[in-house]
This record gives structure tokens, sequence and C-alpha cells, in this order.
């Protein structure tokens, strides 16, 4: 093989291992909160053109505490959304803002940016 051709093959290897990486590993990742007792149960998600964790575990019936740290300066995510929650909030680059709510039903709830772009999921289950 070439030189090219080695570089190539190398470069195509590290792309189909990224994407596979991307779409089966990175995406399914759950965190879950921390925080035991009657505390808030506790997750700090980073914003930078995207949430991360974007997947995050609670249990019903508790308060959640999420603070978003947001990195970026698009204007995209300068709002957050968690509709089924009646919470939309500004995120100002460079701080952490906290959003508290207590999910009282089990499920799969979204959270966004303030025009759906940008997303994440809160997965509330049975206390
Ligand atoms: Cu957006």
């Amino acid at each position: 093989m070439t030189p090219v051709e080695t570089t190539v093959l190398v470069a195509s290897l590290a792309a189909i291992g990224w994407i596979n990486w991307y779409f089966f590993v990175a995406g399914r990742t759950v965190t879950r909160a921390t925080g035991t007792g009657n505390g808030p149960q506790e997750v700090l998600v980073r914003v930078d053109g995207g949430y991360s964790p974007s997947s995050i575990q609670v249990a019903a019936g508790r308060p959640v505490r999420l603070s978003f740290d947001r990195a970026d300066t698009s204007g995209c995510s300068e709002e957050v959304v968690l509709p089924d929650f009646g919470i939309r909030k500004f995120l100002p680059t460079g701080a952490v803002t906290t959003v508290e709510f207590t999910p009282d039903r089990p499920g799969t709830y979204e959270f966004t940016c303030g025009m759906s772009m940008l997303r994440g999921r809160l997965i509330v289950t049975r206390a």
C-alpha cells in the first residue's frame, strides 16, 4: 500500500469507529442522579452545542435539581425548556443555572433548547 492508501484506510476505520460509538454507545448512556433520602436528586448538565449527559434517570416523587453549566455562546442553547413541568429558563454563558421540580409520575420526558433543536431525555422511574 502507498502511504496515501494507508492514511485513507486508517482514517476510514477511525470514522467507522466514531460513528459506531456515537450512535450505539454515546446516545444510550444514562446518567443516574446522585443524592439519597429526601434531598434533591442532582445532576450537572454541561451545555456546549448539546446536553451532556443527555439521558438522565431520576426517581419519581422526589425533587430533582438539574444544574445547567453553559459553555457555548450560540443563541440556540440560551434557553432550556422542560414543557412537561412548565419550565423555561434562560442560561447565561459561563454560569450554572439550576432548575428544580418534582416529577410525580414515571415516564420519559424531554428537555430541549428554546427551538427544540437540542434535546435531552429525563427518564423517571418508579420511586
Ligand atoms: Cu436551539
